[in-house]
Protein backbone atom coordinates (compact mmCIF):
# COMPACT_ATOMS: atom_id res chain seq x y z
CA UNK A 1 0.00 0.00 0.00
CA UNK A 2 2.13 2.97 -1.12
CA UNK A 3 -0.09 5.75 -2.77
CA UNK A 4 -3.32 6.11 -0.28
CA UNK A 5 -5.10 9.19 -0.93
CA UNK A 6 -4.74 10.11 2.67
CA UNK A 7 -3.68 12.91 4.50
CA UNK A 8 -2.88 13.58 8.36
CA UNK A 9 -5.85 15.61 10.04
CA UNK A 10 -3.08 16.57 12.49
CA UNK A 11 -0.56 18.34 9.99
CA UNK A 12 -1.90 17.64 6.52
CA UNK A 13 0.92 15.43 5.08
CA UNK A 14 0.07 12.42 2.86
CA UNK A 15 -0.15 9.48 5.04
CA UNK A 16 2.41 6.35 3.84
CA UNK A 17 2.61 2.84 5.75
CA UNK A 18 5.52 1.83 4.15
CA UNK A 19 8.92 3.72 5.67
CA UNK A 20 8.51 4.10 9.58
CA UNK A 21 11.75 6.75 8.92
CA UNK A 22 9.59 9.08 6.55
CA UNK A 23 7.50 12.01 6.69
CA UNK A 24 3.48 10.56 6.96
CA UNK A 25 3.80 7.26 8.48
CA UNK A 26 1.20 6.18 10.39
CA UNK A 27 0.86 1.85 11.18
CA UNK A 28 -1.98 0.58 8.88
CA UNK A 29 -3.94 -0.51 11.94
CA UNK A 30 -4.48 3.11 12.86
CA UNK A 31 -6.45 4.42 9.72
CA UNK A 32 -9.33 2.68 10.38
CA UNK A 33 -10.35 5.76 12.28
CA UNK A 34 -11.88 8.70 10.49
CA UNK A 35 -9.74 11.22 11.12
CA UNK A 36 -6.24 9.41 10.79
CA UNK A 37 -3.05 11.27 12.13
CA UNK A 38 0.39 10.22 11.37
CA UNK A 39 3.26 8.78 14.03
CA UNK A 40 4.52 12.44 14.24
CA UNK A 41 1.23 14.17 15.24
CA UNK A 42 0.33 11.14 17.57
CA UNK A 43 3.94 11.52 19.61
CA UNK A 44 3.51 15.58 19.72
CA UNK A 45 0.10 15.59 20.81
CA UNK A 46 0.66 12.70 23.36
CA UNK A 47 3.97 12.99 24.68
CA UNK A 48 5.09 16.99 23.28
CA UNK A 49 7.85 15.45 21.11
CA UNK A 50 9.60 18.09 19.51
CA UNK A 51 9.32 17.53 15.74
CA UNK A 52 12.14 16.67 13.92
CA UNK A 53 10.54 17.33 10.06
CA UNK A 54 10.56 21.14 8.79
CA UNK A 55 9.39 22.12 5.05
CA UNK A 56 11.46 23.12 2.75
CA UNK A 57 11.47 26.93 1.91
CA UNK A 58 10.69 26.23 -1.83
CA UNK A 59 7.73 24.16 -0.74
CA UNK A 60 6.37 27.07 1.15
CA UNK A 61 6.70 29.41 -1.54
CA UNK A 62 5.00 27.37 -3.79
CA UNK A 63 2.01 27.21 -1.69
CA UNK A 64 2.14 30.94 -1.29
CA UNK A 65 2.49 31.05 -4.81
CA UNK A 66 -0.84 29.09 -5.77
CA UNK A 67 -2.89 31.26 -3.09
CA UNK A 68 -2.29 33.79 -5.84
CA UNK A 69 -4.08 31.94 -8.02
CA UNK A 70 -7.32 31.75 -5.86
CA UNK A 71 -9.54 34.26 -5.16
CA UNK A 72 -9.88 34.27 -1.58
CA UNK A 73 -9.17 36.47 1.80
CA UNK A 74 -6.01 35.54 2.91
CA UNK A 75 -5.79 35.85 6.86
CA UNK A 76 -2.09 36.79 7.51
CA UNK A 77 -1.22 36.06 11.39
CA UNK A 78 1.83 37.60 13.17
CA UNK A 79 2.86 37.04 17.10
CA UNK A 80 2.69 39.68 19.13
CA UNK A 81 5.33 38.68 21.53
CA UNK A 82 7.61 38.84 18.10
CA UNK A 83 6.60 40.77 15.67
CA UNK A 84 9.43 41.71 14.06
CA UNK A 85 10.37 38.19 13.63
CA UNK A 86 7.13 37.01 12.72
CA UNK A 87 6.40 38.71 9.89
CA UNK A 88 5.71 37.53 6.64
CA UNK A 89 7.59 38.83 4.28
CA UNK A 90 6.66 39.70 0.62
CA UNK A 91 3.09 38.23 1.22
CA UNK A 92 1.55 41.07 -0.86
CA UNK A 93 3.35 40.22 -3.90
CA UNK A 94 2.53 36.24 -3.35
CA UNK A 95 -1.14 36.85 -2.90
CA UNK A 96 -1.78 38.97 -6.17
CA UNK A 97 -5.22 41.27 -5.55
CA UNK A 98 -6.53 39.01 -2.98
CA UNK A 99 -7.29 40.99 0.59
CA UNK A 100 -5.20 40.63 3.63
CA UNK A 101 -6.91 40.44 7.15
CA UNK A 102 -3.90 41.22 9.45
CA UNK A 103 -4.57 39.16 12.64
CA UNK A 104 -1.43 39.97 15.93
CA UNK A 105 -2.31 36.32 17.96
CA UNK A 106 -1.19 35.99 21.58
CA UNK A 107 -2.49 39.31 23.05
CA UNK A 108 -2.86 37.26 26.50
CA UNK A 109 0.92 37.39 26.97
CA UNK A 110 0.92 40.96 27.10
CA UNK A 111 0.06 43.10 30.84
CA UNK A 112 -3.56 43.07 31.12
CA UNK A 113 -3.80 46.62 31.00
CA UNK A 114 -2.03 47.44 27.51
CA UNK A 115 -4.71 49.51 25.56
CA UNK A 116 -6.27 47.39 22.80
CA UNK A 117 -7.04 50.80 20.66
CA UNK A 118 -3.44 51.91 20.96
CA UNK A 119 -1.85 48.18 20.09
CA UNK A 120 -4.47 48.49 16.89
CA UNK A 121 -3.07 51.75 15.59
CA UNK A 122 0.72 50.50 16.00
CA UNK A 123 0.31 47.63 13.59
CA UNK A 124 -1.42 49.57 11.13
CA UNK A 125 1.46 51.91 11.27
CA UNK A 126 4.00 48.94 11.66
CA UNK A 127 2.41 46.95 8.59
CA UNK A 128 2.31 50.05 6.26
CA UNK A 129 5.73 50.30 6.98
CA UNK A 130 6.57 46.98 5.88
CA UNK A 131 4.56 47.41 2.70
CA UNK A 132 1.13 45.55 3.53
CA UNK A 133 -2.10 47.53 3.89
CA UNK A 134 -4.51 44.98 5.51
CA UNK A 135 -8.70 45.75 4.90
CA UNK A 136 -8.84 44.58 8.86
CA UNK A 137 -6.53 44.69 11.98
CA UNK A 138 -7.89 42.13 14.86
CA UNK A 139 -5.94 41.65 18.26
CA UNK A 140 -6.62 37.33 19.08
CA UNK A 141 -5.34 34.98 21.26
CA UNK A 142 -6.44 31.47 20.39
CA UNK A 143 -4.83 30.58 24.05
CA UNK A 144 -7.78 32.70 25.68
CA UNK A 145 -10.46 33.58 22.96
CA UNK A 146 -9.99 37.73 23.24
CA UNK A 147 -10.80 39.04 19.92
CA UNK A 148 -11.96 35.54 18.54
CA UNK A 149 -15.54 36.60 17.85
CA UNK A 150 -14.07 40.21 16.44
CA UNK A 151 -11.86 37.94 14.35
CA UNK A 152 -15.05 35.98 12.99
CA UNK A 153 -16.96 39.06 11.98
CA UNK A 154 -14.20 40.30 9.94
CA UNK A 155 -13.53 37.09 8.26
CA UNK A 156 -17.34 36.97 7.21
CA UNK A 157 -17.23 40.27 6.17
CA UNK A 158 -14.10 40.53 4.05
CA UNK A 159 -14.02 37.06 2.37
CA UNK A 160 -17.41 37.68 0.87
CA UNK A 161 -18.03 33.74 0.55
CA UNK A 162 -14.84 33.12 -0.80
CA UNK A 163 -12.13 30.50 0.73
CA UNK A 164 -9.68 32.12 3.79
CA UNK A 165 -6.17 31.02 3.91
CA UNK A 166 -4.52 31.34 7.11
CA UNK A 167 -1.07 32.14 6.94
CA UNK A 168 2.27 33.71 8.54
CA UNK A 169 5.58 32.23 9.82
CA UNK A 170 5.90 29.04 11.80
CA UNK A 171 5.03 28.95 15.75
CA UNK A 172 2.96 31.99 15.65
CA UNK A 173 -0.32 30.17 16.17
CA UNK A 174 -2.05 29.83 13.12
CA UNK A 175 -3.65 25.81 13.77
CA UNK A 176 -4.21 26.95 17.73
CA UNK A 177 -6.31 30.01 15.98
CA UNK A 178 -8.27 27.57 13.85
CA UNK A 179 -9.01 25.18 16.94
CA UNK A 180 -9.92 27.56 18.77
CA UNK A 181 -12.53 28.86 15.51
CA UNK A 182 -13.69 25.17 14.90
CA UNK A 183 -14.35 24.72 18.78
CA UNK A 184 -16.55 27.90 19.06
CA UNK A 185 -18.79 26.12 16.34
CA UNK A 186 -18.80 23.07 18.01
CA UNK A 187 -16.45 21.57 16.09
CA UNK A 188 -14.15 20.04 18.80
CA UNK A 189 -13.78 16.70 17.73
CA UNK A 190 -11.52 17.72 14.83
CA UNK A 191 -8.29 19.16 15.95
CA UNK A 192 -5.21 20.20 14.04
CA UNK A 193 -1.61 19.39 15.78
CA UNK A 194 -0.31 22.12 17.32
CA UNK A 195 3.04 22.82 19.46
CA UNK A 196 5.63 24.51 21.20
CA UNK A 197 8.09 23.79 18.46
CA UNK A 198 8.39 25.11 14.98
CA UNK A 199 7.86 23.44 11.89
CA UNK A 200 4.47 21.20 13.01
CA UNK A 201 1.93 22.09 10.23
CA UNK A 202 3.57 20.36 6.92
CA UNK A 203 1.11 20.59 3.91
CA UNK A 204 -2.47 22.51 3.56
CA UNK A 205 -5.36 21.63 5.33
CA UNK A 206 -8.74 21.90 4.38
CA UNK A 207 -11.90 22.75 6.69
CA UNK A 208 -14.72 22.73 4.91
CA UNK A 209 -16.70 26.29 5.68
CA UNK A 210 -19.87 26.04 3.78
CA UNK A 211 -21.42 25.02 0.57
CA UNK A 212 -18.49 25.43 -1.84
CA UNK A 213 -16.10 26.89 0.05
CA UNK A 214 -13.10 26.55 2.94
CA UNK A 215 -10.77 27.14 5.14
CA UNK A 216 -7.34 26.42 5.27
CA UNK A 217 -4.63 26.09 7.23
CA UNK A 218 -0.64 26.07 6.16
CA UNK A 219 2.86 25.25 6.91
CA UNK A 220 4.66 28.27 8.05
CA UNK A 221 8.39 29.30 6.88
CA UNK A 222 10.98 29.45 9.41
CA UNK A 223 12.43 32.62 10.11
CA UNK A 224 15.78 31.84 11.57
CA UNK A 225 16.80 35.61 13.13
CA UNK A 226 14.59 34.01 15.80
CA UNK A 227 16.62 33.24 18.76
CA UNK A 228 14.41 30.05 18.92
CA UNK A 229 16.70 28.37 16.62
CA UNK A 230 20.00 28.96 18.63
CA UNK A 231 18.20 27.12 21.61
CA UNK A 232 17.43 23.26 22.75
CA UNK A 233 14.12 22.06 22.46
CA UNK A 234 14.00 21.85 26.55
CA UNK A 235 15.36 25.64 26.46
CA UNK A 236 12.67 26.79 24.24
CA UNK A 237 10.10 26.16 26.95
CA UNK A 238 12.23 28.95 29.05
CA UNK A 239 12.54 31.75 26.15
CA UNK A 240 8.92 31.39 24.75
CA UNK A 241 6.59 32.86 27.31
CA UNK A 242 3.42 30.59 28.64
CA UNK A 243 2.44 33.58 31.19
CA UNK A 244 1.95 37.27 30.56
CA UNK A 245 5.13 39.17 30.46
CA UNK A 246 5.63 40.53 33.72
CA UNK A 247 7.98 43.90 33.03
CA UNK A 248 10.93 43.92 34.60
CA UNK A 249 12.18 47.64 35.36
CA UNK A 250 16.44 48.71 35.61
CA UNK A 251 17.19 51.61 36.53
CA UNK A 252 20.42 51.96 35.58
CA UNK A 253 23.63 54.24 34.79
CA UNK A 254 25.75 53.62 32.10
CA UNK A 255 28.69 51.78 31.80
CA UNK A 256 26.52 48.82 32.79
CA UNK A 257 25.39 45.79 31.68
CA UNK A 258 22.50 43.32 31.41
CA UNK A 259 22.57 39.35 30.51
CA UNK A 260 19.46 38.04 29.67
CA UNK A 261 20.24 34.47 30.62
CA UNK A 262 23.45 33.62 28.37
CA UNK A 263 21.24 34.20 25.16
CA UNK A 264 21.80 38.30 25.24
CA UNK A 265 23.90 40.73 26.72
CA UNK A 266 22.63 45.24 26.96
CA UNK A 267 25.46 47.27 27.55
CA UNK A 268 24.26 50.89 28.01
CA UNK A 269 27.06 52.68 27.21
CA UNK A 270 26.70 56.41 27.38
CA UNK A 271 23.44 58.47 28.68
CA UNK A 272 21.60 59.70 31.80
CA UNK A 273 20.25 57.21 34.22
CA UNK A 274 17.69 55.83 33.19
CA UNK A 275 15.21 52.75 33.10
CA UNK A 276 15.38 49.70 30.69
CA UNK A 277 11.94 47.51 31.16
CA UNK A 278 12.83 44.15 30.15
CA UNK A 279 9.69 42.32 28.44
CA UNK A 280 10.75 38.42 28.39
CA UNK A 281 10.05 35.13 29.70
CA UNK A 282 9.56 35.52 33.16
CA UNK A 283 11.70 32.05 33.20
CA UNK A 284 14.57 34.16 32.51
CA UNK A 285 16.80 35.46 34.71
CA UNK A 286 18.26 39.06 34.17
CA UNK A 287 21.74 39.72 35.58
CA UNK A 288 23.36 43.28 36.28
CA UNK A 289 26.89 44.22 36.61
CA UNK A 290 29.49 46.45 35.35
CA UNK A 291 30.29 46.88 31.90
CA UNK A 292 33.79 46.69 31.85
CA UNK A 293 33.43 43.15 34.08
CA UNK A 294 31.26 42.08 31.54
CA UNK A 295 33.41 39.74 29.35
CA UNK A 296 34.87 38.43 32.02
CA UNK A 297 31.51 37.26 33.70
CA UNK A 298 30.39 35.99 30.24
CA UNK A 299 33.90 33.96 29.94
CA UNK A 300 33.29 32.67 33.60
CA UNK A 301 29.68 31.88 33.96
CA UNK A 302 27.99 30.74 30.83
CA UNK A 303 26.19 27.50 31.64
CA UNK A 304 25.73 28.10 35.27
CA UNK A 305 24.45 31.65 36.81
CA UNK A 306 24.16 32.79 32.61
CA UNK A 307 22.00 29.81 31.62
CA UNK A 308 20.32 29.17 29.46
CA UNK A 309 22.50 27.60 27.74
CA UNK A 310 22.99 24.80 29.75
CA UNK A 311 26.30 23.48 30.45
CA UNK A 312 26.45 21.39 27.73
CA UNK A 313 25.95 23.79 24.96
CA UNK A 314 27.84 26.73 26.43
CA UNK A 315 30.13 27.82 24.52
CA UNK A 316 31.67 31.15 25.55
CA UNK A 317 34.51 31.60 22.98
CA UNK A 318 31.80 31.59 20.07
CA UNK A 319 31.52 34.49 18.38
CA UNK A 320 28.77 36.78 19.37
CA UNK A 321 26.99 39.22 16.59
CA UNK A 322 27.38 43.33 18.06
CA UNK A 323 24.65 45.69 17.52
CA UNK A 324 25.31 49.49 18.22
CA UNK A 325 22.40 51.67 18.91
CA UNK A 326 21.85 55.02 18.91
CA UNK A 327 18.65 55.74 20.75
CA UNK A 328 16.60 58.88 20.28
CA UNK A 329 15.30 60.58 23.00
CA UNK A 330 11.19 58.98 23.36
CA UNK A 331 9.83 56.25 23.57
CA UNK A 332 11.66 53.03 22.04
CA UNK A 333 12.39 49.46 22.37
CA UNK A 334 15.12 47.34 21.76
CA UNK A 335 13.64 44.38 20.00
CA UNK A 336 15.74 41.07 20.30
CA UNK A 337 14.33 38.71 17.93
CA UNK A 338 12.30 35.33 19.71
CA UNK A 339 13.88 36.60 22.98
CA UNK A 340 11.51 39.55 23.62
CA UNK A 341 12.41 43.41 23.75
CA UNK A 342 14.00 46.37 25.91
CA UNK A 343 11.81 49.68 26.12
CA UNK A 344 13.70 52.97 26.86
CA UNK A 345 11.65 55.86 27.82
CA UNK A 346 14.45 58.02 28.42
CA UNK A 347 16.28 61.03 27.10
CA UNK A 348 18.67 58.75 24.81
CA UNK A 349 21.17 56.56 25.07
CA UNK A 350 24.37 54.49 23.25
CA UNK A 351 23.58 51.18 23.62
CA UNK A 352 24.88 47.93 22.29
CA UNK A 353 23.58 44.37 22.42
CA UNK A 354 25.28 41.22 22.00
CA UNK A 355 23.24 38.41 20.75
CA UNK A 356 24.27 34.79 19.44
CA UNK A 357 25.14 35.16 15.75
CA UNK A 358 22.35 35.31 13.21
CA UNK A 359 19.92 36.66 15.89
CA UNK A 360 18.20 39.87 14.55
CA UNK A 361 17.65 42.50 16.95
CA UNK A 362 16.19 46.15 15.92
CA UNK A 363 14.37 49.20 17.20
CA UNK A 364 11.38 50.03 16.91
CA UNK A 365 8.81 52.67 18.09
CA UNK A 366 7.22 51.47 21.73
CA UNK A 367 4.75 48.88 21.31
CA UNK A 368 3.31 49.38 24.68
N1 LIG B 1 0.38 32.47 24.82
C1 LIG B 1 -0.15 32.05 23.68
N2 LIG B 1 0.41 31.02 23.03
C2 LIG B 1 -0.16 30.62 21.88
C3 LIG B 1 -1.31 31.22 21.35
N3 LIG B 1 -1.63 30.60 20.18
C4 LIG B 1 -0.71 29.64 20.02
N4 LIG B 1 0.17 29.64 21.02
C5 LIG B 1 1.33 28.74 21.20
O1 LIG B 1 2.23 28.94 20.12
C6 LIG B 1 2.85 27.72 19.76
C7 LIG B 1 2.69 27.45 18.28
O2 LIG B 1 1.33 27.22 17.99
P1 LIG B 1 0.85 26.53 16.62
O3 LIG B 1 -0.64 26.69 16.55
O4 LIG B 1 1.41 25.16 16.48
O5 LIG B 1 1.55 27.51 15.55
P2 LIG B 1 1.52 27.44 13.96
O6 LIG B 1 1.54 28.85 13.47
O7 LIG B 1 0.41 26.59 13.49
O8 LIG B 1 2.93 26.77 13.66
P3 LIG B 1 3.40 25.93 12.34
O9 LIG B 1 2.40 24.85 12.11
O10 LIG B 1 4.73 25.41 12.76
O11 LIG B 1 3.50 26.90 11.22
C8 LIG B 1 2.21 26.65 20.66
O12 LIG B 1 3.07 26.43 21.77
C9 LIG B 1 0.91 27.29 21.08
O13 LIG B 1 0.45 26.80 22.33
C10 LIG B 1 -1.90 32.30 22.08
O14 LIG B 1 -2.91 32.92 21.73
N5 LIG B 1 -1.26 32.68 23.22
MG1 LIG C 1 0.42 24.88 12.37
Amino acid sequence: MSELDLHCAGCGIAIQTEDKTKPGYAPESSLVKETPVCQRCYRIKHYNEASTVTLGDDEFVRILNSIGHTRSLVVQVVDLFDFNGSWLRGLPRFVGDNPILLVANKVDLLPKNVNRNRLVNWLRKSASDLGLKPVDVVLVSARSGEGVERLVQAMDTYRKKRDIYIVGVTNVGKSSLINRLLSQYGESEKEITTSQFPGTTLDVIEIPLDEGSSLYDTPGIINRDQIIYRVTPEELKLVMPSKPLKPKTYQLKDKQSLFIAGLARVDFVKGEDQPFVFYISNQLNIHRTKLERADEIYANHLGEMLSPPGKDQADPTAKLDKFTFKVPAGNYDLVISGLGWIALHGTGANVVVHVPKGVAVSLRPSLI
